[in-house]
């Protein structure tokens, strides 16, 4: 009989697959959605500022071959909508909120709000949104994100991860790795889209997203291999008690099967489940079974982490 099942920080989930933050996560009635698809372990709430935000303006998400360009600025109800409905829903499954302040300190405001609440699930530090005019990815700064890292832990004792961006060179992961070790984080979630790509559009000659002159966070199929190589570089780099969630280029069961092989607990979707909404988990999950069983694995750990080198 094949399991789905895996665990991060005491916290079991029936199933590997959650939604990406950003995607199908915004309202209640969205959220309701990921709840109750089948196939979905867990879900992480949009990313929440302290107040509610509209966002950036104009055409701000866009398909383009083999994925998706957005520059969404980060719209969101505001922590106590995200934070309501997760305390309203967390005896149901083991569920994430995702924090993303435009400073420290309102990253400090919200994490303090989270700790004094009766919100006993996982919180996703978003250390990388790459869209905010002004706003640079957090993570990209390797003081900086130690720093914060450091007043966090000072005060807050719930699980907690934080969302990553892509790196792109092996010195970057040892250094990541070096600075997120020395915290007892529950996980990371790695990656958040390739920020600041620009698609054009030939028809026009425009690009196709109006924020920030066209640049925007890139998404889908065409990230897979960033992604993956951001999984495998700090799983072999972690502490074995940071887990990794894998995000990044999924859109079919030898996907997720690839990400978890690179040493992925779970495997969240983005750009396809957008496109294809919450049935998608369904399909992924029994396209994962039937490449278990052509295995002959029964569970994930038979395989996690279990990437095949060249000699
Ligand atoms: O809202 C966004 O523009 C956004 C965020 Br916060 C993020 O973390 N990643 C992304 O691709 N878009």
């Amino acid at each position: 009989m094949t399991t789905l099942t895996a665990s991060i920080a005491g916290f079991d989930f029936d199933n590997v697959l959650l939604n990406a933050a950003g995607v199908y996560c915004q309202t209640a009635s969205e959220l309701d959605q990921i709840l109750e698809a089948s196939g979905a372990g867990s879900l992480v709430t949009k990313s929440a500022t302290p107040a509610e935000r509209d966002g950036n303006a104009g055409v701000r998400f866009a398909e383009m071959p083999l994925g998706s360009i957005n520059s969404m600025g980060l719209p969101n109800l505001g922590l106590d909508y995200y934070l309501d409905y997760t305390i309203t829903h967390q005896d149901e499954k083991p569920l994430f909120l995702s924090i993303a302040g435009l400073t420290k300190a309102d990253n400090l405001a919200m994490l303090r709000d989270v700790q004094d609440s009766d919100f006993n699930g996982l919180v996703e530090l978003n250390l990388s949104c790459p869209n905010v005019p002004g706003k640079p990815q957090t993570a990209y700064d390797f003081d900086t994100t130690r720093e914060i890292l450091n007043e966090v832990f000072s005060f807050y004792t719930k699980p907690l991860g934080v969302k990553l961006p892509p790196y792109f060179d092996i010195a970057h992961f040892d250094m990541i790795a070096e600075i997120l070790n020395d915290f007892p984080l529950a996980f990371v979630n790695t990656i958040n889209s390739i920020g600041n790509g620009l698609v054009v559009d030939p028809e026009t000659d425009t690009v196709v997203i109006a924020p920030k002159g066209g640049f925007g966070g890139l998404g889908g199929e065409i990230v897979k291999p960033t992604a993956l190589a951001n999984v495998r570089a700090l799983r072999q780099r972690l502490r074995p008690e940071i887990k990794i969630i894998g995000t990044g280029g999924v859109t079919n069961g030898r996907d997720v099967y690839d990400h978890i092989l690179c040493g992925a607990d779970l495997v969240s979707v983005g750009t396809s489940l957008y496109f294809e909404g919450p049935a998608i988990f369904e399909r992924l999950n029994n396209e994962l079974i039937a490449i278990m069983a052509e295995k002959g694995y029964n569970h994930l750990d038979e395989f996690r982490g279990r990437l095949q080198t060249l000699a």
